[in-house]
């Protein structure tokens, strides 16, 4: 029997990092044989790709490049790693899929949904998680946090606030759109109110 696939998305400095650990020992800790992985990356080529597209010295890069080098990230991340370890029975948590691709290229850059869904269409051949937690929090708050963090800022994170407004609306446009697979947790919350909400939500899947 194939595993789960569980996304998480949000704006920069929600706490996917942060909850990806607490979701990964509750899992673990029913006996769900868990596979945890990232996008963009996942696999050697495709952390290789991410370091392209992170790297904030990578200036000028047109949005086609962006959205295509994603995919090419995310066909491989697919066929090396989600696809093989949910045949084998694995649940699959990945900090962000798809869904990023419509927030962050789509809303973000203003490339058209239509063709991102052409593109994932050829590339998935139908996959999508079966759970996505969205992770959702005003903009200014999550930016706040990952300045505290005083880490340096990826090429994303140099990206203007109206860019990250327009993400955060895509992406709780998609969550109304697909309300039994995009749950939203309220990520302005404690960490351990997060918590509660995961467990909530995560329950009835076991
Ligand atoms: N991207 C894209 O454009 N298209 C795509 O298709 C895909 C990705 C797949 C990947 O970065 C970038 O690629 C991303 C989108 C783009 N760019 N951005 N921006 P990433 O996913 O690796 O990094 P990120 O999204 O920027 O994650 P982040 O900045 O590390 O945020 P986070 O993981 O959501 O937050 P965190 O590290 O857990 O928490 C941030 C800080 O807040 C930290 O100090 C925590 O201790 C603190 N924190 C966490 N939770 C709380 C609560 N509840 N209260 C108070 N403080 C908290």
């Amino acid at each position: 029997m194939n595993g789960k696939f569980i996304s998480i998305e949000g704006v920069e400095g929600a706490g996917k990092s942060t909850q990806l650990d607490f979701i990964q020992r509750y899992l673990m800790g029913q006996g769900i044989q868990l596979t945890v992985t990232r996008e963009p990356g996942g696999t050697e080529l495709g952390e290789q790709i991410r370091t392209l597209l992170l790297t904030p010295t990578t200036t000028g890069m047109a949005v086609n490049t962006e959205l295509l080098l994603m995919f090419a990230a995310r066909a491989e991340h697919v066929a090396q790693v989600i696809n093989p370890a949910l045949a084998n029975g694995n649940w699959v948590l990945s900090d962000r899929f798809t869904d990023a691709t419509f927030a962050y290229q789509g809303g973000g850059r203003g490339i058209d949904l239509q063709r991102i869904n052409e593109i994932a269409a050829w590339t998935l051949n139908g996959l999508q998680p079966d759970l996505t937690l969205l992770f959702d929090l005003p903009v200014e708050v999550g930016q706040q946090r990952v300045l505290s963090r005083n880490q340096g800022v990826d090429r994303f994170e140099q990206e203007k606030i109206e860019f990250f407004e327009r993400i955060r609306a895509c992406y709780l446009d998609r969550a109304q759109q697909e309300p039994h697979r995009i749950k939203i947790i309220d990520a302005s919350q404690s960490i351990a109110d997060i918590e509660i909400q995961l467990t909530n939500i995560l329950k009835p899947l076991l």
